[in-house]
């Protein structure tokens, strides 16, 4: 355990705390920190200014029309009660191109109770200890600081705790953070914000790596966290960030990430620009295929873009990716896979064959719900986490099931649901294969 140090941080000066006195002052003073931090709003409201660059208008580009939230699932004793449904629709910055939701449902309601878990998928958490790894070997000297925003059960930060570094989570959803406590990583269960920021720094010094994956996209106001970044985040410090690339979702119309979590759609473009006005500068951006096609941006205390950063910037413009007409052209897909899905399904209950759902992913909701499959079509979903088996599926409520059901079951057709996952869900389950079993998509790819 590295001794306590005095950080230089700005205006904070303050003795570093180590690793053990991190995690009481989380425990101690979560209570107050909590109340510290800015009250949410608790409306669904509309939004009309962009969240990358702030201007107007935001032009409708996809509907989805009204869903329920993806991972707002329910008990089958709460069936009798109503459901509820919120718009879900894209729009268009005219100016930077950012895509957007028009709706945010209060993330209160959204990220406080949670049951998606990063360690579901095995694949994913040997993705984030890689970066974590890589990340720390680049920016964090011994006994420096790793903030993870968004860290949920301390999978990726649990990856680097035998390293002479501090760690240090932030996550809004209650049930996670007492997990990745009980897994030794102290989690301040909160929203981050710059007030956050601001008090990280000032307890624990200024953060020599800020990670964040799969979070920027759910933050309504950027620009918060922005701020909060550039006060937390150490002079020679690292900001890593990993979104889903807007470029894959068109090419391959990836719409069930389209969901009311998901409240921006980033290309490099408007994240260049939202960074550049907080004073950051996205030095460099890596392609991943997880996720069906995942952007990794590091950003650092500084101002424009790097070189290589403005050559991507400047292939999504011709590539016309932030345009109405990328758009247009995805609606048209959706509508195809829609009516594909349905009758295909359709075909096979007429046919005898029993189908199920692989994975109840947020995603899976959206598929479902956008193709309005119910329990006549597709009879049950399998899925791996304990914390979701025996709710039902938001809106169409098929019974999620364990794995084992497969046994009991033997379905002949499962849509995977969890397409992303695709390689190590179809490599696992080689005995349905066996007996004849077929995986198809909800894009209607055949596995
Ligand atoms: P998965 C999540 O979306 C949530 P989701 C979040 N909003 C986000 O931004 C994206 O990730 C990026 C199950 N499973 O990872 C586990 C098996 O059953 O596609 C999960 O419930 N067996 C933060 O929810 C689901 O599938 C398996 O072998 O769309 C996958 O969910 C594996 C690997 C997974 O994320």
């Amino acid at each position: 355990m590295p001794e306590p140090q005095t950080l230089s941080a700005g205006p904070f000066t303050l003795p570093a705390l180590p690793q053990q006195a991190l995690a009481d002052w989380v425990r101690r003073d979560y209570t107050a920190l909590a109340a510290s931090c800015a009250e949410r709003s608790s409306d669904n409201w509309e939004r009309k200014t962009c969240r990358a660059c702030g201007s107007t208008p935001l032009t409708e580009v996809i509907s989805l029309g009204e869903m329920p939230p993806a991972n707002a699932f329910i008990r089958p004793s709460e069936l009798t009660q109503p459901e509820p449904r919120f718009p879900l629709s894209l729009r268009l910055c005219q100016q930077c191109g950012m895509a957007q939701l028009g709706h945010v449902v209060p993330p209160e309601l959204l990220f406080r109770s949670y049951l998606f878990f990063t360690s579901s998928s095995r694949r994913m958490a040997d993705h984030f200890s890689r970066l974590m790894s890589e990340a720390s070997d680049e920016f964090v000297p011994p006994g420096g600081l790793v903030v993870e925003i968004g860290s949920n059960d301390g999978t990726g930060l649990s990856s680097i705790q035998r390293r002479d570094v501090r760690v240090l989570g932030v996550d809004p959803a209650r049930n996670i953070a007492v997990m990745a406590a009980a897994r030794g990583v102290p989690t301040i269960s909160e929203f981050f914000s710059e007030t956050l920021g601001r008090e990280i720094a000032r307890v624990a010094g200024r953060a020599d790596l800020i990670v964040a994956c799969n979070v920027l996209g759910h933050i309504d106001d950027l620009d918060d966290v922005c701020r909060g970044v550039k006060v937390l985040l150490a002079p020679s410090g690292a900001f890593v960030f990993e979104v889903p690339y807007l470029q894959d979702l068109l090419d391959r119309g990836e719409y069930d990430t389209i969901y009311h979590e998901h409240l921006s759609y980033f290309a490099v473009h408007p994240l260049a620009r939202l960074f550049s006005r907080h004073e950051l500068r996205l030095e460099k951006i890596d392609l991943f295929p997880v996720h069906g096609g995942t952007i990794r941006g590091t950003v650092v205390h500084g101002t424009g873009c790097s070189t290589a950063v403005s050559q991507l910037i400047a292939a999504e413009i011709q590539q016309g990716i932030n345009t109405r007409v990328a758009f247009d052209a995805m609606a048209a897909k959706m509508e195809t896979w829609r009516t594909g899905l349905r009758d295909k399904l359709g075909a096979l209950r007429a046919s005898g064959k029993k189908v199920m759902g692989y994975g109840a992913p947020a995603k899976g909701t959206v598929a479902l719900n956008y193709c309005a499959i119910g329990t006549d079509l597709l009879t049950a979903v399998i899925d791996s986490t304990p914390a979701k088996q025996g709710f039902l599926v938001p809106g169409t409520h098929q019974v999620i099931l364990a794995p084992k059901a497969l046994e009991e079951e033997k379905p002949d057709v499962l849509l995977l649901l969890a397409w992303n996952h695709a390689e190590e869900i179809v490599g696992r389950e080689k005995l349905f294969r066996a007996r004849g079993g077929r995986f198809i998509t909800p894009h209607l790819a055949e596995l």
